[in-house]
């Protein structure tokens, strides 16, 4: 993709809509009153630029650029910063069969955590989910290793690793070792990264508040999700690197579905067995239009099994989840936000079903969507040089169309 020079249009998007409590709030207190070109950029607000460029086919698009070039000077992960293709529109999201990598593991792992060994370590973050390793290089993995992972991480909901090089083998190669696990998911509305639309951008720094704006009107920055659960074919793995990293705070927090499910009482487990629930992008869509954000695939819905079997471990989880469930089909809308509302403080509320990882710039997290829901925790201070800018980037692969217990299976309209 080429850029040419930005043409003279920079528009003051400090958060999702100018006349925001919220928006003005951020301007008094880190920017000043936002009014021209000039004080944007001397005041570095929420900038986007709009330039001309191609695509990753060499077709012409707009290119909405969504940071200031004055924060990222030095910076040697530049091309990962976030930006918005305005034109290039994709089509609903095909149906295809996932051959889950887990199922072609040793259960034993022999390759991936050979027994004895003196270099590679699992170590446990919690007894209930999470694992870490140590001692193994995310990019030199073989076949063989990265099945064994993929078990691992269906069997741990989340495996972390330290001390690693993926962030700098570049992007074709990281998009190799994502499409190793399934194809990999295009979001229907987020930031990607220039000439990578199937990245999905993480980035909170003061040039661009727009995450931090989104839950300005909430207590907590907190909010449990399954990644774009809405798909027909929701995420199996995703896997999130970051790049650069605030010195504390800035964690992510997981949770895991299967214990959820599993602490629940029989009645109510066998209750919830029979039932899907409406999954929906509808209204992330809604608010990225309102935020003036380019749609590139319309939001779709799904009714999934409020109880899933994993394809590969035969685990059953609790697959609703506060971000994109709206309501369990079949009850009365009052049933239905009141078992919705108990399951959801379940899955947040319960600190010995969960881990919390802190990063630094060379850990990668890789997690199973199907057995965990995790949250952004943004508790540092974007306006404060010392403590904020936090950067990096999600490769999320689609799974299989779930299923659920006696073949439940999921449905659209
Ligand atoms: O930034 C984070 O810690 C997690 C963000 C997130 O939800 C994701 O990448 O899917
Ligand atoms: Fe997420």
């Amino acid at each position: 993709m080429s850029c040419s020079k930005p043409r003279e249009e920079v528009q003051c998007r400090t958060g999702y809509d100018g006349s925001s409590k919220w928006s003005v709030y951020i301007r008094r207190k880190i920017f000043g009153k936002c009014s021209s070109k000039n004080d944007i950029e001397s005041q570095m607000a929420t900038v986007t630029q709009i330039q001309e460029a191609t695509n990753a086919d060499g077709q012409p698009i707009k290119l909405a650029v969504a940071y200031s070039d004055q924060v990222h000077d030095q910076s040697k992960y530049a091309a990962y910063l976030p930006v918005y293709d305005n034109t290039t529109k994709f089509p609903p999201t095909p149906l295809f069969d996932h051959d889950d990598r887990g199922r072609h593991a040793d259960l034993e792992k022999p390759n991936l955590l050979p027994k004895h060994s003196e270099q590679v370590k699992l170590v446990k973050l919690t007894p209930r989910v999470g694992s870490e390793i140590i001692g193994l290089q995310l990019s030199q993995l073989n076949d063989a290793q990265k099945d064994e992972l993929a078990l691992l991480i269906a069997e741990r909901g989340v495996v972390v690793f330290r001390d690693q090089d993926f962030k700098d083998i570049g992007p074709e190669k990281q998009k190799e070792f994502g499409r190793y696990f399934g194809r990999l998911h295009v979001h229907p509305v987020g930031a990607h990264v220039k000439d990578h639309i199937e990245f999905h951008s993480i980035y909170l720094g003061k040039d661009n508040l727009y995450r931090l704006g989104r839950s300005d009107s909430r207590l907590t920055t907190t909010g449990y999700h399954s990644d774009v659960s809405y798909e027909h074919q929701p995420p199996g793995i995703t896997m999130l690197t970051l790049l650069q990293v605030p010195e504390t705070g800035g964690d992510t927090g997981w949770t895991s579905q299967a214990a959820a499910y599993e602490r629940l009482s029989a009645p109510l487990k066998q209750f919830l067995e029979g039932l899907r629930a409406e999954h929906s992008g509808f209204g992330q869509a809604d608010r990225a239009s309102r935020d003036g954000h380019f749609i590139r695939r319309d939001p779709v819905k799904s009714y999934h099994p409020v109880v899933r079997v994993h394809p590969v471990t035969g685990q059953r989880v609790l697959f609703v989840n506060p971000g994109f469930t709206k309501r369990i089909v079949g009850l009365k809308d009052e049933e239905s936000d009141a078992i919705l509302k108990l399951l959801f403080n379940h899955i947040a509320q319960s600190q010995d079903i969960q881990a919390r990882v802190k990063w630094d710039d060379r850990t990668v997290a890789l997690w199973d969507n199907r057995v965990t829901a995790h949250t952004a925790i943004s508790d540092y201070d974007v306006s404060d040089d010392a403590e904020g800018l936090r950067q990096g980037f999600r490769i999320t692969t689609l799974g299989e169309v779930p299923v659920g217990v006696n073949g439940l299976k999921s449905e659209w309209d």
